[in-house]
């Protein structure tokens, strides 16, 4: 690694791009794949001078990262917002004080007008319909249950109104479990209670499918038999359940876009031309599955 300053030959910090990040959370295997990526890619050798915040699923935590960014003057803000609305007022500062904001993986709804230079990241609602699709062409009589991520994030709303655009009628019951594996598992437990005929769980994540296995299991059921079960994003954990049969579809997400985020941040702050939008492309696996694709895999 390059040291800061005094290094003859080096770059010095003057010419590196200040990055301030907020990332939403650590909520998932996605998100610490996505974490891992960024740090991986926006650093000093790439001439970004990057100062990363985690605010732990919190809205106001990530309000405050973003003003203490506007106070240290950053060139470039990045965030991936926990829920879509509620960032007016900080996101007209940040418009305010002139810097320049690269939206990642979450979307907002604001009042803002251009509240952004540019959004990199997944098309949810196709996600959503590759699942649902897969559903209504397999198991056409199956009773869905729909096990939310973070109610109000983009992620969730767009999966669902995806999901529900093609499999709607299928769904007998519905509750969040917040994207983690932890509030996944509860919510199933309580699911197995108030909906004894579901026989299918479409989960907006990975983990919290992981949580649902769990919670199958202790009720002496057999996952991906007596209750099949459907998710998002496709990191090592969730593919490793479908290749054992637990899992019987997943939709990925694919959260190593740290390089393609490093070059947009290194073109805006040169005042470039960019993208108003970069989607990130996705595919999908069910139980034919093998080991080597597993270990292919970055995330
Ligand atoms: O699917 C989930 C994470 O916003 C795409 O957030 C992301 C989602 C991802 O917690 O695992």
């Amino acid at each position: 690694a390059l040291s800061a300053c005094g290094s003859g030959g080096g770059s010095s910090d003057s010419d590196l791009v200040k990055v301030g990040f907020s990332q939403l959370g650590a909520e998932s295997g996605w998100r610490t794949a996505n974490t891992e990526s960024v740090k991986e890619h926006l650093t000093e050798e790439n001439g970004i001078d990057l100062t990363f915040v985690d605010a732990q699923q919190k809205q106001e935590n990530q309000i405050k990262a973003l003003r203490d960014f506007v106070d240290q003057d950053v060139d470039v803000i990045a965030f991936s917002p926990v829920i879509e609305t509620g960032w007016d007022e900080v996101l007209q500062d940040i418009k305010d004080a002139g810097i320049p904001v690269v939206l990642v993986d979450r979307t907002v709804d604001t009042t803002v007008e251009d509240p952004f230079v540019s959004w990199i990241g997944a098309d949810f609602t196709a996600e959503g319909v590759t699942a649902g699709e897969w559903v209504a062409e397999n198991h056409p009589d199956a009773k869905v249950f729909e096990l939310q991520g973070t109610m109000g994030s983009g992620a969730q709303t767009n999966r669902q109104e995806g999901f529900r655009s093609v499999a709607g009628d299928q769904v007998i019951g519905e509750a969040s479990g917040n994207f983690t594996r932890t509030e996944g598992k509860e919510a199933v437990e309580a699911a197995l209670q108030a909906y004894p005929d579901m026989d299918l769980i479409f989960a907006h994540n990975d983990d919290m499918g992981l949580g649902a296995i769990e919670a199958i299991e202790a009720a002496g059921k057999v996952p991906g038999e007596d209750i099949r079960i459907v998710t998002v994003d496709g990191v090592h954990d969730g593919l490793t359940a479908l290749l054992e049969g637990k899992f019987n579809f997943v939709v990925e997400c694919n959260p190593a876009f740290g390089d393609q985020l490093a070059e947009l941040i290194t073109q805006v702050a040169a005042g470039e031309d960019v993208p108003a939008e970069t989607i990130v492309v996705d595919q999908a696996f069910d139980q034919t599955i093998t080991q080597d694709v597993i270990d292919a895999r970055t995330f």
